[in-house]
């Protein structure tokens, strides 16, 4: 099954590459089951984003359409998804990857960094993921990606629930974190200008659907209560995708914990929503 988004079946013709990773291996949370997230995001977005009259079926499209040509190539293993990226990005495409696990965000942001350069990270969470104590797991992503990032140019958001470590790790490398609570009290827009002032060339966004509050995204493998709102995750990530990004991906769904699918719908709708915002003009 393909993400309803998908409206080519040939990856040579795409403009942006969807692939899976359904795998959660390197997940320390009680909560299992992200590893069902590719498969229920596709199910979702075909049942909930469409519209049937008779035999006729209809996407409910993002209000500026879906005009780039995109391909689902399905999933992949953990161990072939810097691979798969890679070759999406040295094609000019742009990958947008369904985890899974968090961890496996690093592999991708390495191996774009490798034949890029250093990217500006913008990371949505409600947790730092930047233990150095441990490494290799969904808990040190950051840490894990430095020398593959331009950290000057990197921004978390959302985050909420650092661990001292994580405290003393953000203060050690100066990363700018913006808070649930900077939004509410700044005002979106506010932010939307200091994120993109921030940013350098060649953006990858990595969004772990906890950065969203859990009464919008209950589906997800550590939830956070006070959260952001969907909307402001959607209204930045709009933002930054009619700025330019080389990669998005998307993790972190958890779909055995989820009411109602709503966590997979709203994944499948940023998804869209994001590859609509690329035409600059939506
Ligand atoms: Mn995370």
């Amino acid at each position: 099954m393909r993400i309803c988004w998908a409206n080519t079946d040939n990856f040579d013709d795409a403009d942006v590459v969807i692939f899976g990773i359904p795998d959660e291996s390197k997940s320390h949370s009680l909560r299992k089951g992200s590893s069902e997230a590719p498969h229920k995001i596709r199910e979702i977005s075909n049942i909930r984003d469409t519209y049937k009259r008779g035999n006729e079926i209809s996407k409910g499209f993002p209000l500026g359409g879906v005009k780039r040509k995109v391909y689902d190539q399905g999933n992949v293993l953990r161990m072939e998804a810097g691979d798969t990226a890679d070759k999406i990005v040295s094609k000019a495409k742009i990958p947008i990857a369904m985890g899974g696990d968090h961890s496996i965000s690093a592999d991708i942001i390495r191996s774009i960094a490798k034949r890029c350069g250093p990217v500006s990270l913008v990371y949505f969470d409600a947790h730092p993921d930047f233990i150095s104590s441990s490494t290799g797991y969904y808990g040190s992503v950051l840490h894990d990606v430095l020398p593959n990032i331009d950290l000057k140019s990197s921004v978390q958001i959302g985050i909420r629930t650092p661990e001292q470590e994580e405290i003393d790790n953000i203060k050690r490398y100066n990363l700018k974190v913006i808070t649930p609570l900077d939004v509410l009290k700044e005002g979106i827009v506010k932010i939307e200008s200091a994120v993109l002032s921030k940013l350098g060339p060649r953006v990858y966004v990595s969004v772990d659907m906890d950065a969203i509050d859990p009464a919008y995204a209950p589906g997800v493998s550590v939830p956070v209560p006070l959260g952001l709102a969907s909307r402001e995750v959607l209204y930045l990530l709009k933002s930054i995708a009619k700025k330019g990004i080389i990669g998005l991906d998307i993790m972190e769904v958890c779909p055995s914990y989820d009411i109602k699918d709503r966590t997979s719908h709203l994944a499948s709708r940023i998804i869209g929503e994001v590859i609509s915002s690329m035409d600059k003009t939506s």
